[in-house]
């Protein structure tokens, strides 16, 4: 089966038994009521509506599902930080039409034994997306929570066969200005960049996502593969992926290449330690449910909360210093 075919797995077949019949019951209410169903009516299958979901003791421990209130998939897909259509939050879902997500290839090189240039639907052969449910806290103070559908990093590197010498992984953004129009303005040395150490991007939280709301990711989401990394600050979860490159150095990324003092690489969520310019003590979550787009501010969790799935990958390291 190929990833398209995958993608089109009805979210009952994907999402646990439990958290369908939820989900399943919130949609017809959804149908139910004209003014949502109005507010849905320019995407051809509404998404649920925001829900608790329910999970397993196993998939709290695994940190893969919280059960916190979900973002509306409106508020997911509208309020935005990609750059390359524009650093306005809307520019992003306006200008989204330009970028081209078929075909799409990935070149997979470096420090590993299988390099290669692959596409889309081969890199993820055979792999089953997954739905796991996401805080995402942008360096920005806000947050939300997100039902991506994706695979784990880790399986897919893995088919490449990193060397021992591959330390890092480093990610690349496409940069075609005829299809991405903010790459005009020189807000960032494009194409955007990004990194991992090795065993960040073997942590079974580390997400190639694919889709969200049990469809394909829209392009202002980062279409049509991103980086899903929970515990760090959003703009390491990097959008349209071309390259991913094993490397043995710490690779340079494009935030820490424009201000090194304000963007480190590690960039771990860490209320202890604020931006030069702001606190990072607390956030404001884009929640579903209130008329507002943010909710009260509620205070920001050291590694966003996934402490105890990632906080050994760090033990002895100065966290002020690798901020
Ligand atoms: N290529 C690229 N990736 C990017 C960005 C960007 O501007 N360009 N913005 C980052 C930031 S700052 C955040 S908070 C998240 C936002 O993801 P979302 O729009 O899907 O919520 O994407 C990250 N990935
Ligand atoms: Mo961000």
């Amino acid at each position: 089966m190929s990833l398209r075919d995958a993608l089109r797995i009805p979210a009952s077949e994907i999402t646990d038994e439990a958290v369908y019949a939820d989900r399943r019951r919130l949609l017809a209410a959804f149908a139910a009521t004209p003014a949502l169903a109005l507010a849905g009516c320019s995407e051809a299958a509404p998404p649920p509506p925001p829900s608790k979901v329910a999970i397993t003791p196993e998939q709290a421990k695994s940190g893969f599902r919280t059960t916190e209130e979900l973002t509306r998939y409106e508020d997911v897909t509208s309020y935005n930080n990609f750059y390359e259509f524009g650093s306005g939050k809307a520019d992003p879902s306006q200008a989204r039409k330009t970028l081209r997500t078929r075909p799409w290839r990935v070149i997979v090189d470096g420090q590993c034994e299988k390099p290669g240039t692959v596409s889309f639907d081969d890199l993820l052969k055979g792999l089953k997306p997954e739905e796991r449910v996401y805080r995402l806290r942008c360096v920005e103070g806000w947050s939300m929570v997100i039902p991506w559908l994706g695979v784990p990093l880790a399986s897919v590197l893995k088919r490449f066969q990193p060397t021992s010498k591959a330390k890092y992984v480093a990610f690349v953004t496409l940069g075609d200005p005829a299809q991405m129009p903010g790459i005009r303005s020189p807000i960032l040395d494009w194409p955007y960049r990004e990194g991992l150490r090795i065993d960040e991007a073997m942590n079974p939280l580390a997400l190639l996502a694919t889709g969200l709301y049990g469809k394909p990711l829209p392009q202002q989401n980062g279409a049509p593969l991103r980086l899903v990394v929970p515990w760090k600050y959003g703009f390491k979860s990097i959008k349209s992926i071309v390259r991913i490159e094993f490397v043995e150095k710490m690779p340079e990324t494009a935030w820490h290449a424009m201000q090194p003092d304000e963007y480190g690489f590690f960039s771990n969520v860490n209320p202890a330690v604020d931006h030069p310019r702001w606190s990072q003590k607390t956030e404001r979550r884009i929640a579903g449910t209130a008329s507002k787009l943010f909710a009260d501010r509620i205070p920001t969790k050291p590694f966003n909360g996934y402490g105890p799935q990632v906080a050994s990958m760090y033990a002895g390291m100065d966290l002020r210093k690798w901020f």
